[in-house]
């Protein structure tokens, strides 16, 4: 199935481009190698391979994409100790790529077809001042002389439209990373006690996870007690839970590259005191009433607009402020985001919906004063007349999270 998406995917593009536009996009380098390799993005999406160092090179001539894909020649006396490298008949089963060559005839191979192009789309990523340049600002700096002719242009641009809207392959990648966070999730809530430390809880998900085949998370997750859940992007999860306090994970596995991005706040000792519930119910109507604007039409910027009212009203109510300007105070950030191969993934800030985009919704309300801090995020995909909770089934609710979660009294 995979391999029908990638071919339908590859046709896509070569409908959208322009005659004689080229489109390289140069896989990634296992940097970290060998703990940890994560794909490029657009690599992945068009060659579903996780080859690193490879060059995808498309071009469209005489109205037809062509496609060729260059890896790594397999040394044998390299590979006894770093393993086999991907052979052309594995990438070419794999990708669907009927021309796959190794990487030392990449230049040979693409020249001529260069001295045709006016127009290159290349993932030249971000050129920070003081680092070396990666592979394709390298390549844009040796072709600028031998190819005067060729415009550069970032990849992103491209394909942020044909990435927003997933298929259905990728989808039910996205379903199943959801569906094993959930375990995870679950687990931590009848599990986690007070005087836990708060990387107990991490290593709780990471082994449910892991057990469930998938190895990788889409990013590093956030496990944040009492007032370490108002930072936003708390990472450390090294503080010790106290009783009494909520406790926000910030989790989500990778399943083939896809990333689940979820959110839940629960209290450890199992029940909420009053404030925490006012606050948090007040969290999640808002959630509700966001998720239920959803469908193909409205944008990103219009959910975020409604979200701010809504919160500020709920603000008002608790009286945290007694000025509307001054919800940001305890509301900081923006309600959604696409959710795909990354993360935060391509996808504009200002996009309007259309049926199969997969975004985030994801608010919440930060008293660091009272050492509370309140998140809850579902992944969502868009419908052909709204949308579906793709992580509906991790409970949110008040009752059903003081059923799951905790004892009191703490750990024994
Ligand atoms: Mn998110």
């Amino acid at each position: 199935m995979l391999q029908d998406m990638l071919q339908s995917r590859r046709k896509k593009l070569e409908a959208s481009l322009n005659e004689g536009e080229t489109v390289i996009i140069f896989a990634a380098e296992p940097i970290n190698y060998p703990a940890y390799f994560l794909q490029e993005s657009n690599f992945f999406y068009f060659t579903g391979l996780d080859t690193p160092n490879a060059v995808l090179f498309q071009i469209k001539y005489k109205d037809k994409l062509e496609s060729m894909l260059f890896i790594e020649r397999g040394i044998p006396e390299r590979e006894v100790w770093d393993g086999k490298k991907t052979t052309v008949a594995e990438a070419t089963r794999e990708s669907g790529i009927e021309k796959v060559y190794y990487l030392d005839e990449f230049y040979d191979k693409i020249s001529s077809w260069l001295v045709l192009t006016r127009k290159c789309w290349i993932n030249l990523g971000n050129r920070q001042l003081l680092s070396s340049p990666n592979r394709a600002q390298m390549f844009v700096s040796a072709m600028r002389e031998k190819n005067p002719q060729i415009l550069y242009d970032d990849t992103s641009e491209l394909l942020r439209k044909f990435r927003a809207v997933k298929d259905k392959w990728e989808i039910e990648q996205i379903r199943q990373a959801i569906a094993v966070t959930r375990e995870g999730i679950l687990t931590i809530f009848s599990q986690a006690r007070a005087r836990m430390m708060e990387f107990e809880l991490e290593a709780i998900l990471n082994y449910e996870v892991y057990r469930r085949g998938l190895r990788h998370f889409g990013f590093k997750a956030i496990i944040a007690s009492g007032i370490n859940a108002a930072i936003l992007h708390y990472i450390e999860n090294n503080s010790k839970i106290n009783a009494g306090d909520l406790v926000l994970l910030d989790v989500g596995a990778r399943c083939n590259n896809y990333s689940a991005d979820i959110t839940r706040t629960f209290p450890v000792s199992g029940k909420f005191n009053g404030r925490q519930e006012k606050i948090y119910s007040a969290v999640l109507s808002v959630q509700k009433a966001v998720i239920a604007m959803i469908k193909p039409g409205v944008s990103l910027i219009d959910l975020n607009k409604r979200t701010e009212e809504l919160i500020t009203k709920e603000l008002l109510d608790l009286k945290l402020i007694d000025d509307e300007k001054d919800f940001r105070k305890y509301y900081m950030h923006s309600v959604s985001h696409h959710l795909g191969l990354d993360t935060h993934d391509i996808g504009a800030r200002d996009s309007v919906l259309e049926k199969g985009n997969v975004i985030t919704v994801e608010p919440g309300i930060y008293v660091p004063e009272e050492r509370i801090g309140i998140r809850i995020e579902d992944d969502i995909l868009v419908t052909a007349r709204g949308c579906e909770v793709l992580s509906a089934s991790i409970p949110k609710e008040i009752e059903d999270l003081e059923k799951l979660c905790g004892i009191q009294g703490g750990r024994k």
